[in-house]
């Protein structure tokens, strides 16, 4: 059995608790490795050699550093495949997915290092002579990444790359689900010459390991991916200690499909988002909002489609459907097909766990479940779910299709489908979400853009794209007075 330590200062150690912890793989139920527990001194060591690891990095001119990040992307490139499968067998994504996953990593990568050239600030001009004024951008100093389980190297990167190119040191917690991934992408970065103590990493559970560094005073920053309940708990924790904290929490995400929409197009769009990913992304699609004159068919062609679904091990070329997480996730769609149902939604297809001895699968496999008759404000159309889970709401207006889609606490990411222009333009309008797509499933950002939500998704930060350096760095505004003289801004006024 593979045994992996913590990260820090460059080395890699055991824990200070002595504990350890299993990672499985979903499918078959078969351990892969061996994990430290860290505790709280384990993570003060973590930050302690961040203070060392940030005096130096913070000082490398960033195309420097942006060299680390390019070798970087270029070794990912190299183990591409052998990332993938790793992935799998951790995660439980079809392999199709999980190399898009390695591939989001090397483009964030790539983008952020080239970011080690760019990272502009203004210049502008002063209501005083002999004055000149920019901004320049400074790192935050050490800052704390909390990483979910379905992206595990993606969404590391998307907060590694860029909190490193703008020259912050790190100390990261990865999901328990997933560290194994997590830890290839340190070595790779060690690999790449990053120098020891900038990146550190601490393996274990949220409650403890996640706690303190959420509270570590000495950790400026927290980037966190997950639930909605610990992103309002860590923000709380950071207003106390007047952190900065930026969130990537859940979705509720719909696709409407207009009686005038293509389709065969919206049809392979909702199916890709809904069951993608077992249904396990922030982006998933997880109410389809229908237009009732395309009800009927649309349903009857949406049912023919999911039975075609295979569910397997997601190492196996044929399966389109991986496992689930882990057995709490499995039990929490289990509850909610049960509150579907309850609720007086109609369940026209899965709703059930796929039996071990009948099917031959040993692993967390469920069912793609659709609903129908959802109401807007039931359960099943209000929660996150994080599985396969569809629930249909019929509409039979525009405007009722868009009130049905905003009315949720979340807006990450939302889709239509339609062949009626002003009806795309109104949706990108007036859909509350920090991602529309039009005639595009609500999965597949690309690293190049913002990537985050409104209401209760965010706090208003966006990860990757432009935004990607400016949630790991502050703005400084800077003013030289050249004019030898004291010069008083609002009050010299000729
Ligand atoms: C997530 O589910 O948290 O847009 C991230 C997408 C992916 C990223 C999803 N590129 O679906």
């Amino acid at each position: 059995m593979q045994e992996y330590g913590l990260f820090i200062g460059g080395e890699w150690t055991d824990s200070s608790t002595g504990e350890t912890f299993d990672d499985m793989n979903p499918a078959t139920l078969e351990n892969l490795a061996v994990l430290q527990v860290a505790g709280i001194d384990d993570v003060n060591r973590a930050v302690e050699a961040a203070k060392a690891g940030f005096e130096l990095w913070s000082k490398t001119p960033p195309p420097k550093r942006a060299e680390v990040l390019f070798r970087a992307a270029r070794i990912m490139q190299r183990q591409k495949e052998e990332l993938a499968s790793l992935m799998t067998q951790e995660m439980g994504k079809v392999l199709a997915e999980t190399r898009g996953d390695v591939q989001e990593a090397i483009d964030i990568t790539y983008y952020a290092a080239g970011e080690g050239r760019r990272m502009f600030g203004e210049t502008t001009t002063s209501e005083l002579r002999d004055k000149f004024c920019m901004t320049v951008l400074r790192p935050l100093g050490i800052v704390g990444l909390i990483a979910p389980w379905n992206f595990p190297i993606a969404i590391p990167a998307w907060k590694i790359m860029p909190a490193l190119a703008a020259g912050n040191s790190i100390v990261f917690k990865p999901a328990s689900d997933t560290p194994i991934l997590a830890i290839k992408l340190v070595e790779i970065l060690m690999e790449a010459g990053l120098p020891p103590g900038v990146i550190n990493l601490v393996t274990g559970p949220g409650g403890t390991v996640g706690k303190a560094i959420v509270r570590h005073p000495d950790i400026r920053a927290i980037s966190f991916t997950g639930s909605l309940e610990t992103g309002k708990w860590i923000m709380g924790e950071c207003a106390k200690a007047m952190k900065r904290v930026s969130l990537e929490l859940g979705g509720k995400n719909p696709v409407i499909v207009m009686d005038d929409a293509d389709l065969d197009l919206a049809l392979d769009g909702v199916l890709w988002g809904a069951f993608g990913t077992t249904g396990q992304r922030c982006t998933a699609t997880s109410r389809l909002i229908l237009h009732e004159k395309v009800r009927e068919e649309f349903t009857a062609r949406l049912l023919a489609k999911t039975r075609t679904l295979r569910v397997g091990d997601g190492l196996l070329p044929e399966t389109d459907v991986g496992p689930v997480i882990n057995k709490a996730q499995l039990e929490k769609i289990e509850r909610y097909v049960r509150i579907g149902q309850e609720e007086g939604a109609t369940l026209l297809i899965g709703g059930k766990l796929i039996d071990p001895e009948s099917s031959g699968l040993s692993g967390y496999f469920f069912e793609p479940t659709v609903f129908t008759d959802v109401g807007p404000d039931m359960r099943i159309a209000q929660e996150e779910i994080f599985g396969p889970v569809l629930s249909i709401i019929t509409v039979s207006s525009f405007e009722e299709a868009i009130e049905v889609a905003n009315n949720t606490q979340f807006g990450l990411s939302s889709a239509i489908y339609t062949e009626n222009m002003g009806n795309a333009f109104r949706a990108v309008e007036q859909l509350e979400t920090g991602i529309t797509y039009v005639n595009a499933p609500t999965i597949g950002a690309e690293v190049h853009l913002p990537f985050g939500g409104v209401k209760g998704t965010g706090n208003g930060f966006r990860e990757a794209g432009t935004d990607a350096i400016r949630e790991f760095s502050e703005v400084k505004a800077v003013y030289i007075d050249y004019s030898g003289k004291l010069q008083k801004a609002q009050i010299d006024t000729d």
